[in-house]
């Protein structure tokens, strides 16, 4: 009996902030896939993810938005967890760091730990304080200048502009965000992980698969840029000059002084806290706890012995958490079982850029979902277009034109075709019924001028299932969903060489309609069984369409079995549902509107564009030079006075100027600004302003200017009034 136990894990998000589809496409979906097939197989699996609630990502947020960390939490992650389930991502338990479960199992792990007795070192060092707030300050806490880069608003714990991990220390001026002020360096005690213990299995571990000779996984099914990762971080550089060595593991402190975690549960860890990433994935294992608690399960056969195969999907950042120091610290508790592969993925792209949330450069999920509200088939849409563009190895790219093609020309033409011909010629010809047909039947083949038997092709589909399976098993969802275009593709060539449609005119009873009709059929069925883990709205429609019953644990291992007995998936005479439309394509010629909601949202980013550059551009503008000093007495010559914009209008053949009425209470200006690029002329009626009210007049195509109306600039580029912050008196003087 297969006693085999597969733990799957999504990394956990924080709970301060919706999911775009980057964290989508990195880590969940193609958790959901391998999950959701490992099912279909018939394997115990138990698929774990929940919200990560610790650490400053939280806090920060919370202090950012005037709320609670209590509330921030809760509402994301009520959020988070019910847009995975619109979307299907299947998991079996998504808890919470929160839940005092976790809070437990994190504090025994870490006693654990300490009892072992040299796993930590407790060391005193001197961390930033910030006076003004009476506090230690986390990595996050403090800003700077990032040596590398010179990014002015980098993070202690890392540069946001250039990717650098970076310690607070090494920031260039140094400030708090809590005061905004310098921190200070104060001597404060913290619980070290002694990561450089484990610096040798570990390098074994992660390239050969063997720990103390043991065999725990193959490493050609890792992927290279993982290995290569954790390399970087395992081995020591010798610097060729001074023969002095730097890099490997280092002890790496996993407590901090906060309050808002997981409280140090030993003597001397009053007022400190676990580190978020000491936690974190720590929640995995209460996860799976909280599941078999509600499930009458024995969670520990899920994470303990050599039956266990456990898999973290997770994007690239978050690698070597995941590949070096949770297996450390599992290894060094004792009785865990290692990952058997962590088959991380890099980052996708949005239109070519980075996904930005400060930006506005993201697509959330629940956003997509909120904004395609009326378009039936955007969950295995998105699921579609993801998969197909999923930053396996290298990073990818969502585009909103390839998002419209990938459905119509491939879900759209190909799946839905096959499946349309199928449902609707069934009817037509057998009333709905599944003809009956002899794998003996010849038919012709995919190739010009060849034919081929029913039993023949059923053949053909088998080695196809199996391709698709070997695909999923190597964490190739990409070739993986290829794999099964391709079986819905063969159909449709079948279909398309034997005309069943002619035939069938001059023969109604011919064997060959019969024989052609019955695969494909089957070949429908073996799509509804094999889109599953991809596509599983698209699949229990079709399951619906077909007559059969909703998909089972253990079906995929039936439907291999069957097609290598050569029997039938759908038996003669069955009766499948009447013709509904599986999709309808976006870039439709009768109807618009789902074209309009991507037109819509190209339309967001383009606006979003132009913000960016423009933004850029003024941030690599040169500051303007400090004009020569003018006296006190130049200066009390100029006569600025407050007046309201009372009219303007456009001026004809000047796209830039604007000429505007300006009321200074006791008398009335005309003035000639340049400003009608950035303002509609009945956007700006009521606009306070500063006028320098005795400058010489002069005229301005055709019009006399009678003063000049002050202005700034935004980050953008746009000009923006310089006025009164409140209400002034017109004609009012400014001095
Ligand atoms: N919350 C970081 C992230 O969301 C972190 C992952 C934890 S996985 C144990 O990218
Ligand atoms: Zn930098």
């Amino acid at each position: 009996m297969n006693t085999k136990k597969h733990t799957i894990t999504a990394a956990l998000p924080y709970a301060n902030g919706a999911l775009h589809l980057g964290h989508l496409a990195g880590a969940y979906l193609p958790a959901d896939i391998y999950a959701r097939f490992l099912r279909l197989q018939g394997k115990d699996v138990v698929f774990v993810c929940g919200s990560d609630e610790h650490g400053a990502a939280i806090t920060i947020r919370a202090k950012q938005e005037g709320r609670t960390p209590q509330d921030i939490i809760d509402t994301y992650h009520n959020l988070n967890k019910e847009t995975f389930e619109r979307l299907g991502i299947s998991f079996d338990q998504y808890d919470r760091t929160s839940n005092p479960l976790h809070h437990k199992t994190a504090q025994d792990f870490f006693k654990k730990l300490v009892e072992k007795g040299d796993e930590f070192e407790v060391k005193e060092s001197e961390q930033y304080y910030d006076e003004a707030f009476d506090q230690f300050l986390a990595d996050r806490y403090i800003i700077g200048t990032c040596p590398k880069c010179g990014h002015k608003e980098a993070y202690g714990d890392q540069c946001e502009s250039c990717g650098t991990t970076l310690s607070p220390t090494e920031l260039i001026e140094p400030r708090s965000t809590m005061s905004g002020k310098k921190p200070v360096l104060r001597k404060t005690k913290h619980w070290y992980f002694r990561l450089d213990k484990h610096g040798e299995w570990l390098k074994g571990w992660v390239n050969n698969g063997t720990v103390d000779g043991k065999k725990l996984h193959d490493p050609a099914t890792w992927k290279a840029h993982v290995i290569g990762q954790c390399n970087s971080w395992l081995e020591k550089k010798v610097n060729k000059e001074t023969g002095e060595e730097s890099g490997g593991l280092l002890p790496r402190a996993i407590t901090r002084d906060l309050t808002w975690g997981i409280p140090v549960p030993v003597e001397g860890g009053e007022g400190k806290v676990l580190y978020v990433w000491f936690d974190a994935p720590i929640g995995y294992i209460s996860a799976t706890k909280q599941w078999a608690l509600e499930n009458n399960k024995d969670w520990e056969s899920y994470w303990k012995g050599d039956d266990v195969e456990l898999v973290h999907f997770i994007g690239k950042d978050n690698i070597v958490f995941h590949c070096i120091v949770f297996p450390a610290m599992l290894h060094a508790h004792g009785d865990y079982a290692l990952p058997k592969a962590v088959p991380a993925n890099q980052f996708l792209n949005l239109e070519g850029r980075k996904f930005s949330k400060s930006k506005g450069w993201v697509i959330e999920q629940h956003e997509y979902l909120k904004d395609f509200e009326a378009f039936p088939n955007k969950e295995d849409a998105l699921r579609y277009a993801l998969i197909r563009t999923l930053p396996e190895n290298k990073d990818g790219d969502f585009k909103w034109d390839e998002f419209v093609a990938l459905h119509d020309n491939e879900l759209v033409a190909n799946l839905g075709n096959l499946v349309n011909r199928v449902i609707n010629l069934t009817q037509n010809y057998y009333q709905g019924e599944v003809p009956a047909a002899d794998a003996s039947i010849r038919i012709k083949d995919v190739e010009e001028g060849t034919t081929t038997t029913l039993g023949e092709a059923t053949k053909v589909l088998l080695t196809k299932v199996e391709l698709l399976e070997a695909c999923i098993l190597k964490y190739e969802f990409k070739n993986g969903i290829q794999a099964l275009m391709d079986i819905s593709a063969y159909a449709n060539v079948l279909l398309q060489r034997n005309e069943p449609w002619k035939v069938w005119k001059g023969a109604p009873d011919s064997d060959l309609v019969k024989g052609i009709m019955n695969l494909s059929v089957q070949i429908a069925t073996i799509l509804s069984v094999a889109s599953q883990p991809f596509l599983p709205f698209t699949s229990a429609k079709l399951r619906n369409l077909l007559a059969l019953e909703p998909l089972q644990a253990g079906d995929f291992e039936v439907l291999k079995e069957v097609l290598r007995d050569g029997g039938d998936l759908i038996s003669a005479g069955h009766k499948i549902n009447p013709p509904e439309l599986l999709f309808a394509k976006i870039n439709d010629r009768k109807d618009k509107s789902r074209l309009a909601l991507i037109d819509l949202q190209k339309e967001k980013l383009e606006v979003l564009k132009k913000k960016m550059a423009a933004a850029k551009a003024q941030e690599e503008k040169e500051p303007e030079a400090i004009k020569k000093a003018c006296t006190f007495d130049d200066f009390t010559k100029i006569d600025f006075r407050v007046g309201t914009i009372t009219a303007a209008e456009k001026i004809k053949k000047a796209k830039k100027l604007l000429k505007l009425t300006i009321d200074l209470g006791f008398e009335t200006r005309t003035v000639v600004s340049g400003i009608a690029l950035h303002y509609e002329p009945e956007a700006i009626i009521g606009q306070q302003v500063t006028l320098v009210a005795n400058l010489a007049p002069r005229e301005m195509m055709g019009i006399e200017s009678q003063g000049m109306v002050l202005m700034a600039e935004n980050k953008e580029g746009k000009l923006i009034f310089v006025g009164p912050q409140e209400l002034a008196i017109n004609g009012g003087a400014i001095r």
